[in-house]
This record gives structure tokens, C-alpha cells and sequence, in this order.
């Protein structure tokens, strides 16, 4: 692939390679179908017609300037620098000026040597313009004699004839736009000149100079950007803030195709990609920009994993993370363009989607290698958009499932109480069924109401809400208590006064209570904030002997009590809430006139916290230390 800042296409050009296909009478018949309408539109075409005519011999390379002349009769004056439209004589007899604009389809571009590379909308030719056009004069300046002929309305009314002498080189276009065919004959100073600034950017170079003679004060505007397409981004960007100095241009061929972009980033949100085929604006987009999409986006992706500002488990970012804020202009010239879509806007050739990935993969790549700082500054701006869309993203979840949970049934599991007063209601929460079930027998069902948790334990260490709100076994408890939760989270809407956790005084009771806490900490932090959340304290021994029962919370509460009631005294060890029978765990554990509750204090609430990132984080060894020193833990955390 080579570099093509200075596009000279060659070819052989003369008489013999113009191509006759068609008369002129059906354009006039149904002007439509060559120029799109008689509106506003289609008379501006004629212009577009005309000045690309004279761009393509700019791109050849023999003319530097076109000027474009509005004139006070309605008339339009297009003239070049170039070699002059070929005067000698045709295959048919005709002169190739004649043949220009007289036969339909006539013109070098539609011939085998070279392709037409700029083009008007539907790349009708000159002809079209002259059968459209009440009158139409052209002189040709050779650089010896200048030719000049006139036509109406398509026809030859002043034969070709040598009017004069001339040492310059370029052709004179005059027309004037046929009041029977066209619906409005005003040309826009503004429409006009927007286009062929457009024209001059993707042409770099050629200056076009616009002139509105048309009253008594000139207006003139002369168009010509060296830059080419990095002027046209720069263009675009020059009311907004570039979050790098430097436009960003790209450029590569293949074979007789050639792809060229420009890109520079502002610190907006949008992103305005211009593309072209043929300096025809592609604005249904195509396989030119397909291509650029898919290269950007790979090669930020790969930059920023090799430089490590993504990290290893970060998402990639997302196309429209690496398009916020960019503005891009993709010139592409090819043979045989193929024009599809609603307004045959949108380029089909596969062959070009290659060309533009493989070249930026490649030169972007290099870019970025070489300009480090410019590739940080770009990959920063769409990890933030990265970011931004997750954060959006997971509000409009929050927001969606928030309603869903508040308008949600209480859970099937609960054990409601009947009284409605917050204040005065607890609840129970209960790891396992049976447990669950001797607790809804022997509550006081009046205030205390039981939450049985079943279902496989989220890790809530990694989880984010949005998880959270779909793990069914922390669906309930959130339904349950009716506050919400993370940014939602409202304690003005909480069903019970008391939480409680109640689980089992052993390991797996321990671990239950870590996951609940880590999780009201994470989730529902004003829950502990304001002293709400409990630890259920289930006694550790039933010491007995005959009809006198003692229920032990500590070893050394069990030796007071066997020695208490005397010698012969038993002592048995709970292995969990599920042995108890409901009068007992009333008792023990439920009933407030006896039991013990832990409230559970913000720095508890850390040190789960943080108990819990060991237990369900990543590192292994500190879990399983852990793991060997759990006995502390539980007694840690019982106490
Ligand atoms: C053709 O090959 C021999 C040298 O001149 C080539 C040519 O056609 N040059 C050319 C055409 N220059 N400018 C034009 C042109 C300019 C305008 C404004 C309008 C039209 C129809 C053609």
C-alpha cells in the first residue's frame, strides 16, 4: 500500500476514446430521472454537473482553479485552467466538443481509460445540463486558438468556430437554466457554496472560487485547503474543543482504489462521521465506512490492552464508546462504484470495506505506536464513554427493576406478622427450611414476622445490583423488607423495625451471617447506620437435669449451669436452630423478655466486610488462611 496525497490518475485522453450512447430528447421529456427533480435541488445540480467535470481534470492533474460565476441574467459561468475540452474531430464526424454536450453518457469518464472520480449525483454529464439549459455557451481555450459554440435547449445554434487567439488553456461554461423545465430558477449563494467547499476539501489543492455577481455588491468566497480532508476535519471541529491538537490522517491503495481518512476527536458526546465515494457524500454510509468502524474499534481495543489501560478483565470498549467525540471524514475513489440504498447513497462495493480496515489497521496502529500520547488521550475519552454507558445502563435497570420489586409480591416464603406499625415489628431471617419452620410455629405472629432463605447463596462480593436484583435468594429479602436498595434504598419504606439474622452457631451459620451482612453493608447501608440489623444468639447447650432446663450460650456458661444444678447434671450441644422445637427456640432465641440480640454495629459490619472479600475474593491464599483459622472467626463474630 503506498501513500496518495497527490492523486494523479493517468490517462490517455483524446477524441477517440468518447464513447456515443444516447441523444438528448428523452432528458428533456423526463428531466427527473437524469438530475433527481426540477425542484431547487435538481437546478443547484446542474452546477455540481458542470464544476465536476472541470474537478475531474483537476484530478488528472492539469487545473488548479475553477471559478463559479453567478450572474445577474440567471446565468451560471463555470471556467477552468485545465487543457480544454478536446475540439478535434470525432468518430462521428462531430467535433468531441459537440459530442460533449450533445450526446448522452458522452465523456472520457464513461470510457476504459481511467474512471470518472468525481461525480454529481446521478454523473449524467454535461450533455444533460446543455438539454436543460435555455441556452448554453462554451469557449475552449487550446492555448493557440479559442473554440467557441452555442446551444439551445440542446441543439447546436453557433456551430464549433475559432473566435479569437489565446496563449491560456481551459474551458468557459455559461448556462442558463431552462425556465420550462425547472420549478424555480434562484440559485443559493449558501447551498452553492457549502458544496463546493465540501468539493475543495475532499480535493486538496484545487481552489474553487465562488462569485456572486448578481448584485451590485460582489460576494466571493475562494475555497482551497491544501489540508484536504484533515482541513475538512479541523473544519468541522473549529467550534469545538479537539481533545488532541493533531488531525489524525490515514491514507492507503489497492490496485486502482483509494481510501483516505482524517480523524480528530472533541470533547463532546457525538460522533459525525462524513464519508464519500467518488467525492459523491455517502450519507447512507456503506462498506467504506463499515470498514473504518470495525478498524477503529479493534485497534483502540488492541492499543489499549497493550498499553494496559484496559485491563485483563475489562470489558472491550464498544463502538460507540471509541466514535464519542469523533469526527472523521472517509474519502474513498474507486472504478465502478456501486451505489445502493433508499437514495442510492450507500456504497456496495465489499472490496473497498477491506482496503479502509487493512489500512487503518495497519497505519492507525503505527499512529497510535508513535504518538502515545494522542492514542491516551483518545482511549481515556472512550473508557470514560465505556463507563458512562454501563453507569446509564445500569440505572435505567435500577430504575426498571426498582419498580418491579416495589409493585412485587411479598415473597411466598414470608411468614408475615400482622401488625403494620414499623416501629414496633421484627423480622427473622432464617437459613434453612426446618429451622424456618420451627420459628414460624413458635413466633409471636402478632409482630414477628420469619423469612426462610433457601436457593444458592450469590457472591455478592462481585455482584452488581444488577445481579443482585435477579439472585433468588436476596429477591426475597429485599421484597421483603420494601426499602430498595444501593442508590434507591429509602429506610422510610422499611416493613420491620428489627432485622434478625437467625442462623446456626457453627461455620456455616458464620458464613451465612458474613453474606447477609456484606450484603445489607453493600446494599443497604443505612439498615446498620441506624442500628437495625441483629444477630439472632441461639444457645450452644441445652443443660439439663430431671425437669430443670438451662440453655448455655458459652462453654463456660455450660460448666456454671452443670455445676448450678448439681453433679448428674446433662449437657447436649445444638447442632442447629433445626433441633429446637419451636417452644424452645421461642425461648432461647425469639422472645424478647429472654433472649440476647447482637446489634450489629457499622465496624461489624466492615470487618464482614471485609471477612467477606477474603472469603469470596480472588486471592486463594488469604482464603485459605482463612479457612484454617475459621473456629476464630465464628467466635469473632459471635461475640
Ligand atoms: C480531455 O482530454 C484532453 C484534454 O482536456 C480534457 C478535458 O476534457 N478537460 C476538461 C474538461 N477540462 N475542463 C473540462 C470541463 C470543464 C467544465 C467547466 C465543464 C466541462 C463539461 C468540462
Amino acid at each position: 500500500m503506498s501513500d496518495i496525497e497527490n492523486i494523479k490518475v493517468e490517462q490517455k485522453y483524446d477524441e477517440s476514446q468518447i464513447q456515443v450512447l444516447e441523444g438528448l430528447e428523452a432528458v428533456r421529456k423526463r428531466p427527473g430521472m437524469y438530475i433527481g427533480s426540477t425542484s431547487e435541488r435538481g437546478l443547484h445540480h446542474l452546477v455540481y454537473e458542470i464544476v465536476d467535470n472541470a474537478i475531474d481534470e483537476a484530478l488528472a492533474g492539469y487545473c488548479r482553479n475553477i471559478e463559479v460565476d453567478l450572474l445577474p441574467d440567471g446565468s451560471v459561468q463555470v471556467s477552468d485552467d485545465g487543457r480544454g475540452i478536446p475540439t478535434g474531430k470525432h468518430a462521428t464526424g462531430k467535433s468531441a466538443l459537440e459530442v460533449v454536450f450533445t450526446i448522452l453518457h458522452a465523456g472520457g469518464k464513461f470510457g476504459g481509460g481511467g474512471y470518472k472520480v468525481s461525480g454529481g449525483l446521478h454523473g449524467v454529464g454535461a450533455s444533460v445540463v446543455n438539454a436543460l439549459s435555455e441556452w448554453l455557451e462554451v469557449n475552449v481555450h487550446d492555448g493557440t486558438h479559442i473554440h467557441h459554440m452555442k446551444f439551445e435547449r440542446g441543439n447546436v445554434i453557433e456551430p464549433i468556430t475559432v473566435i479569437g487567439n489565446t496563449e491560456k488553456t481551459g474551458t468557459i461554461i455559461r448556462f442558463k437554466p431552462d425556465p420550462k423545465i425547472f420549478e424555480v430558477l434562484f440559485f443559493n449563494y449558501e447551498t452553492l457554496l457549502n458544496r463546493l467547499r465540501e468539493q475543495a476539501f475532499l480535493n486538496a489543492g484545487v481552489a474553487i472560487t465562488i462569485k456572486d455577481k448578481r448584485e451590485e455588491e460582489e460576494i466571493s468566497e475562494r475555497l482551497c485547503y491544501e489540508g484536504g480532508i484533515r482541513s475538512f476535519v479541523e473544519y468541522i471541529n473549529r467550534n469545538k474543543q479537539p481533545i488532541h491538537e493533531q488531525v489524525i490522517y490515514l491514507s492507503g491503495s489497492k490496485g486502482t482504489s483509494i481510501a483516505e481518512v482524517a480523524l480528530q476527536y472533541n470533547d463532546s458526546y457525538n460522533e459525525n462521521i462524513l464519508s464519500f465515494a467518488n467525492d459523491i457524500a455517502t450519507t447512507e454510509g456503506g462498506m467504506h465506512e463499515t470498514g473504518f468502524k470495525s478498524a477503529l474499534t479493534k485497534v483502540l481495543n488492541e492499543y489499549a490492552r497493550k498499553a494496559n489501560i484496559l485491563k485483563e478483565n475489562d470489558d472491550p470498549l464498544k463502538g460507540e464508546d471509541v466514535r464519542e467525540g469523533l469526527v472523521a471524514v472517509i474519502s474513498v475513489k474507486l472504478e465502478e462504484a456501486q451505489f445502493e440504498g433508499q437514495t442510492k447513497t450507500k456504497l456496495g462495493n465489499s472490496d473497498i470495506r477491506t482496503l479502509v480496515e487493512t489500512m487503518m489497521n495497519d497505519k492507525l496502529t503505527t499512529f497510535f505506536d508513535e504518538n502515545p500520547a494522542i492514542a491516551r488521550e483518545i482511549i481515556d475519552k472512550a473508557v470514560s464513554a465505556s463507563r458512562a454507558r454501563e453507569a446509564a445502563r445500569k440505572a435505567r435497570e435500577l430504575a426498571r427493576r426498582k419498580t418491579a420489586l416495589e409493585s412485587a409480591a411479598l415473597p411466598g416464603k414470608l411468614a408475615d406478622c400482622h401488625e403494620r406499625n414499623a416501629e414496633l415489628t421484627e423480622i427473622f431471617i432464617v437459613e434453612g427450611d426446618s429451622a424456618g419452620g420451627s420459628a414460624k410455629q413458635g413466633r409471636e405472629s402478632r409482630y414477628q414476622a420469619i423469612l426462610p432463605l433457601w436457593g444458592k447463596m450469590l457472591n455478592v462480593e462481585k455482584a452488581r445490583y444488577d445481579k443482585v436484583y435477579g439472585n433468588d435468594k436476596l429477591t426475597p429479602v429485599i421484597t421483603a423488607l420494601g426499602a430498595g436498595i444501593g442508590p434507591d434504598f429509602d429506610l422510610s419504606k422499611l416493613r420491620y423495625g428489627k432485622v434478625i439474622i437467625m442462623a446456626d452457631a457453627d461455620v456455616d451459620g458464620a458464613h451465612i451471617r458474613t453474606l447477609l451482612l456484606t450484603f445489607f453493608f453493600r446494599f443497604m447501608r443505612p439498615l446498620i447506620e441506624h442500628g437495625h440489623i441483629y444477630i439472632a444468639q441461639p444457645p450452644l447447650y441445652k443443660v439439663h437435669k430431671g425437669k430443670q432446663v438451662r440453655y448455655a450460650f458459652s462453654d463456660e456458661q455450660r460448666d456454671d449451669y452443670i455445676a448450678e444444678l448439681g453433679g448428674n447434671a446433662d449437657a447436649e450441644r445444638y447442632k442447629g436452630l433445626g433441633e429446637m422445637d419451636p417452644e424452645q427456640l421461642w425461648e432461647t432465641t425469639m422472645d424478647p423478655e429472654k433472649r440476647t440480640l447482637l446489634r450489629v454495629s457499622m465496624d461489624d459490619a466492615v470487618a464482614a466486610d471485609q471477612i467477606f472479600t477474603l472469603l469470596m475474593g480472588d486471592k486463594v491464599e488469604p482464603r485459605r488462611e482463612f479457612i484454617e483459622l475459621n473456629a476464630k472467626y465464628v467466635s469473632n463474630l459471635d461475640i
